[in-house]
């Protein structure tokens, strides 16, 4: 009796089991199937002319480098600690076919426009910046001198941007010329010695009229948010001529009081009539290190059915759109050929200026300007963090580049691109009246971003394509403020942010490029540039649905 009671308890967790099993996977294959394949076939084709728009690839940087180099003529270095009395090799990029070229070969009427790149080389024995385009690649055979025809006018050698290997010229002369001239001050305002340095910001622009080469250099803690630790110190120095041993400091500006030499500075101050600046121990209060770990893991987004968007080459498809892109050292991200169901709306659509513009009563940011592109925009698009910079699932890809640099350089996934819910319905209506209805459209888009680094600064470039066939243009800035050393006076001009520290007033000013003459035509169009904080662009055939969502883009 006994052993039938647990017989039959054993037969009866059996069936049970094998009962579940079989539940089980009835209902999971009606559940829908998560799936990192995409279930479902693009709506459009990659399309190989898309090339004409790439970016140079290590090859073709190696081939113009080499072809420049083999140039005995033009006696060119590539080092990076090539004097401003040499040449150097300081930029090679895309050069960009004629538009009229691209648009007969994309449309079907003309052949491959032929492939060149250009070639900026400052010609420190000559006194003068050439611009050349080099070409045919793959295997250049000429150089062009285009500088006439581009710039209507030579452009002498100190129009130069200020190199890597110049900065570092700055750095020793700064070293010999100032700080070993004055040890005490150094060590008791700043605690400045043998290990302990400070940083240094350059002021621009670096003059005031045509020709004028000279930059206030203003001083900050050697810490990671440098950028809000002022000391209160700052150095005109005059770098015009190519020869260092010609450059002289101009002024220099300590705790609110000028002085034309660093004698007088050192004389004043070891009299006593100079206020001084008493060395103060600070937590770095700039550091970006997280002060706690989050509660928990933040909300995730996922393809549930695979990516509804390809990229190949410099080629991307999503649902009904279709765009070209590059990374311009200098200028920054850019998309050309953009196609919203197989029509062109826009020929190109690129970041061109990045500038900010401030006010203070302390020398360094008095007159600041700063024009991003003078230094480049696209060359500071560094690595993108999964998870943080952008989604996690993101597609990245990798750029490369040569400016100010020895050999071309590949920057791992400089580039995301994503799907994503933009967190509000693309639209939406409900009604209570006559009709009981509602409406509604999921509002997920692509979103093609690149965040560039430049000084203080992150800029967060985003180009979003819509379903409704807008697209946007976005920019976020992040990254640090722009800070004085707080005098008297100060307060005029910005607000305290830490003690002794001024954030600056000032404005960013933020240009895009949108190019859309070929929708000119079009009896049924609709667009809008805004060039603001926040910039957006609507283009499409639609005209309601456009409209409405021009609208709802804050214009
Ligand atoms: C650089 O300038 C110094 C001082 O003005 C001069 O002695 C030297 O000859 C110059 N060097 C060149 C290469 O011109
Ligand atoms: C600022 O002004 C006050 C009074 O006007 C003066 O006592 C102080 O010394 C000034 N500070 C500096 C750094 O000039
Ligand atoms: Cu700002």
């Amino acid at each position: 009796m006994n052993s039938l009671l647990k017989w039959a308890l054993i037969l009866f967790v059996l069936i049970s089991i094998i009962l579940n099993i079989v539940l089980i996977s009835i209902h999971s294959g009606r559940a829908p199937k998560c799936s990192s394949q995409r279930l479902h076939p693009l709506q459009e084709k990659h399309d190989e002319r898309s090339r004409v728009f790439a970016d140079l690839s290590r090859d073709e940087y190696l081939q113009v480098q080499q072809y420049m180099l083999m140039q005995k003529d033009l006696d060119i270095s590539t080092l990076q600690n090539t004097k401003p009395s040499q040449n150097f090799l300081f930029l090679i990029d895309l050069s960009l076919p004629k538009k009229a070229d691209v648009l007969g070969y994309l449309d079907g009427k003309s052949s491959k426009p032929v492939r060149e790149a250009t070639a900026v080389v400052f010609h420190g024995t000559k006194g003068h910046i050439k611009e050349y385009v080099v070409g045919p690649l793959p295997n250049p055979v000429y150089h062009r001198d285009v500088t006439m025809e581009k710039y209507k006018k030579e452009l002498p050698i100190n129009v130069r941007t200020v190199t890597i290997g110049e900065y570092v010229l700055l750095i020793s002369f700064l070293e010999q010329e100032v700080f070993s001239k004055l040890v005490k001050l150094m060590k008791e305002s700043f605690d400045v010695g043998q290990d302990k340095k400070l940083n240094v910001f350059h002021q621009m622009p670096r003059g005031v009229k045509s020709g004028d080469r000279k930059t206030w250099i203003s001083f900050f803690r050697d810490f990671s948010g440098r950028y809000i630790h002022p000391v209160g110190f700052e150095v005109l120095v005059n770098h015009e001529s190519i020869n260092t041993s010609d450059w002289r400091v101009e002024r220099l500006l300590y705790n609110g009081q000028y002085f034309n030499t660093v004698e007088e500075l050192k004389q004043k101050y070891d009299s006593g009539s100079v206020k001084k600046i008493v060395f103060k121990e600070s937590r770095n209060y700039g550091s970006l290190k997280p002060q706690r770990k989050p509660l928990q893991l933040s909300p995730q987004q996922f393809y549930a059915e695979g990516k509804r968007f390809s990229v190949k080459n410099n080629h991307i498809l999503y649902l009904d759109w279709s765009f070209a892109f590059g990374l311009s050292s200098l200028t920054g991200m850019r998309v050309f050929d953009v196609r919203f169901k197989g029509e062109r709306i826009a020929y190109e659509l690129s970041v061109q200026e990045a500038m900010s513009v401030y006010g203070s009563v302390t020398a360094g940011m008095i007159l600041t300007k700063f024009l991003d592109s003078s230094i480049s925009i696209g060359r500071f698009a560094y690595e993108l963090t999964r998870g943080v910079d952008c989604p996690y699932d993101a597609t990245y890809i990798d750029t490369y580049r040569y400016i100010d640099m020895e050999a071309p350089t590949r920057y791992r996934n400089s580039i995301c691109v994503f799907e994503h819910n933009m967190g509000q319905p693309l639209r939406r209506h409900f009604a209570d009246f006559f009709h009981n209805s509602y409406g509604g459209m999921v509002n997920s888009a692509l979103v093609f971003r690149t965040i560039t680094a430049i000084g203080n600064y992150d800029y967060m470039w985003d180009f979003i394509f819509y379903q409704s066939g807008s697209v946007e243009a976005k920019v976020h800035a992040t990254g640090y403020i722009s800070s004085s050393y707080l005098v008297n006076g100060s307060l005029r001009f910005g607000h305290q942010v830490a003690e002794n520290v001024l954030g600056n007033i000032h404005t960013h000013f933020i240009n895009f490029k949108v190019d859309l003459d070929d929708l000119l035509t079009s009896t049924c169009q609709h667009a809008f540039v805004q060039v603001k904080k926040r910039m957006s662009f609507c283009a499409l055939r639609g005209c309601a649905v456009s409209n409405i969502a021009c609208l709802s883009a804050d214009v």
